[in-house]
C-alpha cells in the first residue's frame, strides 16, 4: 500500500484545530509546492548553470539565477500566490515583505523563512535546505508589519525544514509532534516515510564548526575536549560530523542522536545563526521530537526578538547532550552567556 502523501496528512490533521477553517493547511501546501520546485531546479543545477552569477544569461536566453535567489523567489511567489500569508519574512531581504492583494486581505499568517540555507554548500552538490516559520499576525488588517514577526519562538503556529539531499525532505511540526515526508519523484508526491520522529535522549555525535576553535567560549573547548575523551560507559570518544548545512547536519542528529552548536565566536560575538527563521523553527521541531535547543544558557524559543536578522548562539539536539553542554557553559563562561 502507498503511504500517506504530504496533502492527504494536512487535511486529516485539520481536525486536530477544531476551529481552523484550513488556511493553516493551504499555506503548509504552498510550502509543499514551492518545495517540490526548488528541488527540481537543485537536482539539475549542474546542467543548467544555474550556479552562474546572477544576471547572466544560459543556454535559454533566460536570465541565470544564483539558486539562493530562485529558492527566494519561489517561495515569495507560492506564499503570495496562496492568499494565506499577509507578510514574508526571508533571509534573502532586509526588510519584511508585506503581501497586499485581493486575495490576501483576510489573511491571518506571517511566513519566516530561510529559502536556502547552507549556501557554502550549494556550489559543490552538498545538501541544502530550506526552513521556514509560520506565526499568526497581531496587526488587525492590512498588509503585515514588522510587528508581527517580533514575537517569541513559543508562539510559533509550525515551523519545518526541506532537505534537499539525496532524496527530498520535507519535515515539519504544529506543536503535535515531527513529522517527515519524503519526495517520491515517481509521482511527484511528499509522502509520508518518518510519522512521530522522536530523537535521542543522548547521542554520540557532535557537530560544530571546529576551525573556529580557538575563538569559542571555553565552555565550548572544554564540551569539545569532553567529547573527545575516551570514556567507555558513556561511548566516547564521540564522532565528529560537521556538513555545514544546519538543516542536513540537524536532520541527521535528529534520526540518529546529537548535539550542534554554534555558538558564539570572537568574530561573531552574537553567533551566526539568525533566531527568527533559523534557530527558532529548528528549536520548535527539536523540542518536538524530544530534544533541546538553547543558547547556552537559555531557552532558545524564549528569547525577546528585537530585530528582524538578530543573531543567536545555537546548542540543540539530544537532551542529555544539550544538558552536558550546558553544564559546561555555566562553569566555565559565566561571563560569556547571551
Ligand atoms: P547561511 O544561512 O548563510 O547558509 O548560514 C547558515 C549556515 C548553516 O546552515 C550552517 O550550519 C552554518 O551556517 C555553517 O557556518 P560555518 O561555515 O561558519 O561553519
Ligand atoms: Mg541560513
Amino acid at each position: 500500500m502507498k503511504s500517506k502523501t504530504l496533502g492527504q496528512f494536512i487535511i486529516e490533521k485539520q481536525a486536530d484545530f477544531p476551529f481552523a477553517k484550513g488556511e493553516l493547511s493551504r499555506l503548509l501546501r504552498d510550502i509543499g509546492i514551492a518545495a517540490k520546485i526548488v528541488n527540481r531546479e537543485v537536482n539539475k543545477a549542474g546542467l543548467v548553470e544555474i550556479l552562474g552569477e546572477t544576471g547572466e544569461t544560459n543556454i535559454q536566453g533566460e536570465k541565470v539565477k544564483k539558486l539562493d535567489v530562485f529558492a527566494n523567489e519561489q517561495f515569495i511567489a507560492a506564499l503570495s500566490a496562496g492568499g494565506e500569508v499577509c507578510a514574508i519574512a526571508s533571509e534573502e531581504n532586509d526588510e519584511i515583505i508585506p503581501v497586499d492583494s485581493a486575495i490576501s486581505k483576510n489573511a491571518k499568517y506571517v511566513v519566516a523563512m530561510d529559502p536556502l540555507d547552507g549556501s557554502s554548500n550549494i556550489d559543490v552538490n552538498v545538501s541544502v535546505g530550506t526552513i521556514f516559520s509560520i506565526y499568526r499576525r497581531t496587526s488587525l488588517s492590512g498588509p503585515g508589519t514588522l510587528e508581527d514577526f517580533m514575537q517569541r519562538g513559543t508562539e510559533q503556529i509550525a515551523a519545518g525544514y526541506i532537505i534537499y539531499g539525496s532524496s527530498c525532505m520535507l519535515v515539519y511540526t504544529t506543536g503535535k509532534g515531527v513529522n517527515g515526508f519524503t519526495l517520491d519523484p515517481s509521482i511527484g508526491e511528499f509522502c509520508l516515510s518518518h510519522p512521530n520522529m522522536m530523537t535521542r535522549k543522548d547521542g554520540n555525535v557532535y557537530s560544530v564548526n571546529e576551525g573556529n576553535y580557538l575563538h569559542f567560549p571555553d565552555g565550548v573547548k572544554k564540551y569539545i575536549k569532553y567529547c573527545q575523551e575516551e570514556d567507555k560507559a558513556s561511548s566516547r570518544p564521540y564522532s565528529s560530523r560537521y556538513i555545514g548545512s544546519g538543516v542536513a547536519d540537524i536532520h541527521r542528529n535528529l534520526i540518529v542522536g546529537g548535539i550542534y552548536i554554534y555558538p558564539t565566536t570572537t568574530k561573531s560575538p552574537k553567533g551566526k545563526l539568525r533566531l527568527l527563521y533559523e534557530c527558532n523553527p529548528l528549536a520548535f521541531i527539536i523540542e518536538q521530537a524530544g530534544g533541546k535547543a538553547t543558547t547556552g544558557s537559555k531557552r532558545i524559543m524564549e528569547i525577546d526578538i528585537k530585530e528582524l536578522h538578530q543573531r543567536t548562539p545555537l546548542f540543540c539536539g539530544s537532551a542529555d547532550m544539550v544538558d552536558k553542554a550546558m553544564e559546561f557553559m555555566s562553569k566555565y563562561s559565566t561571563t560569556e552567556k547571551v
